[in-house]
């Protein structure tokens, strides 16, 4: 169960706003693990692909458009619950709505500039950890913290 994996990344927003350090601030602190991690300018078809559950909804075009306005900083996370954890730790999808203490919560206000995107379910962990990286860009090693974590 440690070997939980999430996808997270730090959208073109929070790149400019200079937020990426923050993010990975908080992942580290909590006792994830970090196992990859890049910046990239994402083509269109790599976002249609991503985000293809949404793209009958009307703000689909927006979304597209702004998630390729520039690179954004995208991370596989490791541990327990990384995936519900993860989602916990960015808040609800509107910043409005989204605690203090959470990402969204703390750093962001408007839906569709919300700063950083989570997988969901373990499921799309997988599909979307498989989109955005290959095999050998997933590092592999055990993290000295582990026996202090589990
Ligand atoms: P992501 O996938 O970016 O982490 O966001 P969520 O998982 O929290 O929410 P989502 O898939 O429903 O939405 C994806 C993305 O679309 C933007 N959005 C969403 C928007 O601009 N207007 C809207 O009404 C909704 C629902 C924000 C996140």
């Amino acid at each position: 169960m440690s070997e939980e994996r999430t996808f997270i990344a730090v959208k073109p927003d929070g790149v400019q706003r200079g937020i990426i350090g923050e993010v990975i601030k908080r992942f580290e602190a909590k006792g994830f693990k970090l196992v990859a991690m890049k910046m990239k300018h994402a083509s269109k078809d790599l976002l249609n692909e991503h985000y293809i559950d949404l793209k009958e909804k009307p703000f689909f075009p927006t979304l597209i458009k702004y998630m390729s306005s520039g690179p954004v900083v995208a991370m596989v996370w490791e541990g327990k619950g990384a995936v519900k954890t993860g989602r916990v730790m960015l808040g609800e999808t509107n910043p409005a709505d989204s605690l203090p203490g959470t990402i969204r919560g703390d750093l962001c206000i408007d839906i569709g500039m919300n700063i950083i995107h989570g997988s969901d379910s373990v499921e799309s962990a997988n599909k979307e950890i498989a989109l955005w990286f290959q095999d050998d860009e997933l590092a592999s090693y055990t993290s000295c913290a582990f026996d202090w974590l589990y």
